[in-house]
C-alpha cells in the first residue's frame, strides 16, 4: 500500500495545482475533500515559512497523516511587499480573487509598467508525525498589469506578467506556468525529496 501524502490546502485552485505537481509520485495523494471538514488554521505568523510549517503540522495532526502544505502570495516593490503574506486576505474575509485583483488595481492606479515589478513566492513544508521532514521556497519575478487578461489560473493570475513573457498566467497552459512558478519550483525539490524517502 503506498504511503498517504494530504494536500493541505483548502484553495481550489491552489490544490488543484499541487495535485498536478505531485502526479506520479509514490504516494497515494489526497486532498482535504477527502476527509471530514475541519476549521482552517489560524495563519498568524510572519513569513511565509512559518505559515507553511503552521499549515502542514496542523492538518498532518488533524488526520494522522503525511502532509504537505504551502503559504505563498504575491509581494509588490511599489507597495512596500502588500499584498504578501496577507495575499488571500487582501480585500478582506471571505477571501475573493475577483475583489482582491479590484484592490490591487487600484492601489497601483497611475503606477507606470517599468515600476510595477512583483513577485509571486511559495514556501512549502512537509510534515510527518509532528517532524518537518522538508522545506522550500520558490519564486518568479514579473510584472502586474494594468488589467487583468485570462481566465485560468487562480487568485491574481490574471494580473502576473512572468519576466520575458508577454501574457499573465491565467493565459497560459498550467503546465507552462509550473515551469516557471513559485509553485513549480518549489515543488520540483520537494519533489525530488518525496521520491528519495519512498
Ligand atoms: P490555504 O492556506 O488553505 O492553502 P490560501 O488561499 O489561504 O489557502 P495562502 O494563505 O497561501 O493560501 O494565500 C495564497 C494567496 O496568494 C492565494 O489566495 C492567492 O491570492 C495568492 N497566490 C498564491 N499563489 C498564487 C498563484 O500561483 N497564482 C495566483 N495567485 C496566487
Amino acid at each position: 500500500m503506498p504511503k498517504i501524502l494530504l494536500i493541505g490546502s483548502a484553495n481550489r485552485g491552489k490544490a488543484r495545482e499541487l495535485a498536478e505537481l505531485l502526479e506520479g509520485l509514490p504516494f497515494e495523494v489526497r486532498s482535504l475533500a477527502d476527509y471530514p471538514a475541519v476549521p482552517a488554521p489560524e495563519e498568524d505568523a510572519e513569513t511565509f515559512e512559518e505559515n507553511a510549517v503552521l499549515k502542514a503540522r496542523y492538518y498532518s495532526a488533524q488526520f494522522g497523516v503525511a502532509c504537505v502544505a504551502d503559504d505563498s502570495g504575491l509581494v509588490v516593490d511599489a507597495l512596500d511587499g502588500a499584498p504578501g503574506v496577507q495575499s488571500a486576505r487582501y480585500a478582506g474575509e471571505p477571501c475573493d480573487d475577483q475583489k482582491n485583483i479590484d484592490k490591487l488595481l487600484g492601489a497601483l492606479d497611475g503606477v507606470p509598467w517599468h515600476e510595477r515589478t512583483a513577485r509571486f513566492v511559495c514556501c512549502a513544508a512537509w510534515v510527518e508525525e509532528g517532524q518537518v521532514l522538508h522545506e522550500t521556497r520558490g519564486t518568479v519575478e514579473g510584472h502586474i498589469a494594468m488589467e487583468p487578461f485570462g481566465t485560468g489560473g487562480f487568485g491574481y493570475d490574471p494580473l502576473f506578467v512572468p519576466v520575458g513573457r508577454e501574457h499573465t498566467f491565467a493565459e497560459i497552459p498550467s503546465a507552462e506556468k509550473h515551469a516557471m512558478s513559485h509553485r513549480g519550483n518549489a515543488f520540483a525539490r520537494l519533489r525530488e525529496r518525496l521520491e528519495r524517502a519512498s
